[in-house]
């Protein structure tokens, strides 16, 4: 992942063509057309339009989304050590010995703090999935950890019920991620702690790391130092330099 880049109003408007040509994005390209692409307000310097195309993709997604539904998976023999990619966030050395995932409520409340052996107890699931990063390049690895959804229902009784997504960032709150809660809520959607049956090394997001087949890369988080649970979308660091925010697959 390149270092994060401040893009001029003209880069965006090449990007945003070329993101409404691909994919279900097409269909509402040709639809509103290129003018209005030009003229629309900016949000975050994203184009009013661009953003508009993301929402209404997001949402087509969203109905066709079901909690049955599960990604594809692949045979163990297939998975291998993911190449590492990006360090936004982890730049300083980590203390696995004093290291704790702290857990804020909506308002920015402390809710709690755990640490890995807390996560561990909570039950280990597995997969073998396609890792796919934005920039190009998939591969197919495999995980263990527990379901953020059974983390998330430790705190069932603290949690107001209209939270709508998740944020979760690094120790230094360099890099982070907002995703949202049907997604964290699937059942593939793990706080990872091992790769491979390894516990993660420190590239790969020493102790623990976001993993689910139902987003690019750049959404798996790794090296997670706090989560809060949120009624609206939080920062994303990628989503904030133009990257398609959703970033489902
Ligand atoms: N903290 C942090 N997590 C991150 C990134 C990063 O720069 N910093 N890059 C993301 C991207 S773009 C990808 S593709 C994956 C790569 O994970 P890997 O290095 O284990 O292959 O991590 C994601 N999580
Ligand atoms: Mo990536």
């Amino acid at each position: 992942m390149p270092e994060p880049e401040e893009l001029t109003m003209d880069e965006y408007r090449v990007r945003s063509r070329r993101s409404v040509l691909t994919g279900a994005a097409a269909m509402l390209g040709g639809y509103v057309g290129w003018r209005r692409l030009q003229d629309s307000a900016a949000d975050h310097n994203i184009p009013g339009v661009l953003r508009d195309v993301h929402e209404t993709n997001e949402s087509i997604w969203s109905t066709l989304f079901r909690d049955d539904h599960q990604a594809k998976t692949f045979g163990r023999a297939d998975a291998s050590i993911l190449q590492v990619n990006g360090f936004q966030g982890m730049r300083n050395d980590i203390d696995l010995a004093t290291w704790q995932l702290n857990v804020l409520g909506p308002d920015g409340e402390r809710l709690g703090a755990h640490s890995l052996a807390d996560i561990q107890a909570l039950p280990m699931h597995e997969m073998t999935i396609q890792h796919k990063c934005i920039e190009g390049w998939a591969q197919v690895t495999n995980w263990s950890g527990a379901r953020f959804s059974d983390f998330m229902d430790l705190y069932a009784d603290r949690l107001p019920d209209d939270i709508t997504d998740v944020y979760l960032a690094t120790p230094d709150d360099r890099y982070y991620v907002s995703v949202d809660l049907a997604t964290m809520r699937h059942q593939q959607t793990l706080l990872a702690y091992q790769m491979l049956d390894q516990p993660l090394d420190d590239a790969h997001g020493a102790p623990l790391r976001l993993a689910t087949p139902l987003k690019y890369g750049i959404k798996q988080i790794k090296r997670i130092g706090s989560v809060q649970f949120r009624r609206d979308k939080g920062g994303d660091f990628w989503g904030e330099r133009g990257y398609d925010w959703y970033a489902g697959l």
